[in-house]
């Protein structure tokens, strides 16, 4: 990194989005300024002009060039801050493994959210049927992670950075909609234990507790979600 390199990220504190690029830059070590928006109060001008599109955070700042969307992030700290960590296998000599990060990290994108969220927005058999489908979401996970230690092998990467932010929010959806996830995939459980040795993922993950009483904050507020 330049000695003149500017870094800013706008983020909220409980996006599992803005996480995965603290976790990316601690684990680089980037000295960074942190600027913190409320996404469902007043979003600052900063993030309108910065992120015209799609008006959402996270948006890192780069000498002044705004990058967004959270994998798209990731990925542009790995190839600029190229030193180790590396988070992908080189797109020249593994191609392959590379494509299935990017994949497994898109599926994560695709699912994770929206079948997590039905475990908690819906009753009764619906309820019940969305936990399955969850559960078997994050069993799919399991079987892509096997016996490695992590998604990408030996080492921390960039599919373990797309999934363990989830990780609090996981234990917010078990504590309003009365289910446990490890029982079904422990595998995946022991995984997140191991990626919470990091300090980088320690010290970034939040309090599940207190996305609990966002999550009922939100709920009340906007009267869509569990009762
Ligand atoms: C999602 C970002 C996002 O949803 C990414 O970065 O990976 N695909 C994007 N950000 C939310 C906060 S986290 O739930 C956001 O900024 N929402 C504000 C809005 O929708 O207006």
């Amino acid at each position: 990194m330049a000695a003149q390199d500017e870094v800013i990220l706008l983020d909220f504190w409980p996006s599992m989005f803005g996480m995965r690029v603290r976790i990316a830059l601690a684990e680089k070590q980037i000295k960074y300024e942190y600027r913190e928006e409320d996404t469902f109060g007043r979003k600052s001008q900063l993030l309108l002009e910065m992120n015209k599109s799609h008006k959402k955070i996270p948006v890192l700042i780069h000498n002044g060039k705004p990058i967004a969307e959270s994998l798209i992030i990731v990925e542009y700290i790995d190839n600029v801050w190229n030193h180790a960590p590396v988070f992908l296998p080189s797109s020249e000599s593994h191609p392959y493994e590379r494509a299935r990060a990017r994949f497994w990290a898109d599926y994560v994108d695709q699912k994770v959210l929206k079948f997590g969220s039905r475990t908690w927005t819906t009753k009764g058999d619906e309820q019940e049927r969305a936990k399955k489908e969850f559960i078997e979401i994050l069993k799919m996970l399991e079987e892509e992670l096997g016996d490695k230690p992590y998604f990408g092998g030996e080492s921390f990467g960039f599919m373990d950075i797309s999934l363990v932010t989830f990780y609090p929010w996981f234990c917010a959806f078990e504590k309003i909609a009365n289910f446990s996830i490890e029982p079904h995939c422990p595998i995946l459980i022991e995984w997140t234990k191991r990626c919470m040795l990091k300090p980088s993922v320690a010290n970034t993950l939040v309090d599940p507790n207190k996305i609990f009483d966002r999550i009922t904050t939100v709920s009340k507020l906007y009267n869509f979600f569990y009762t």
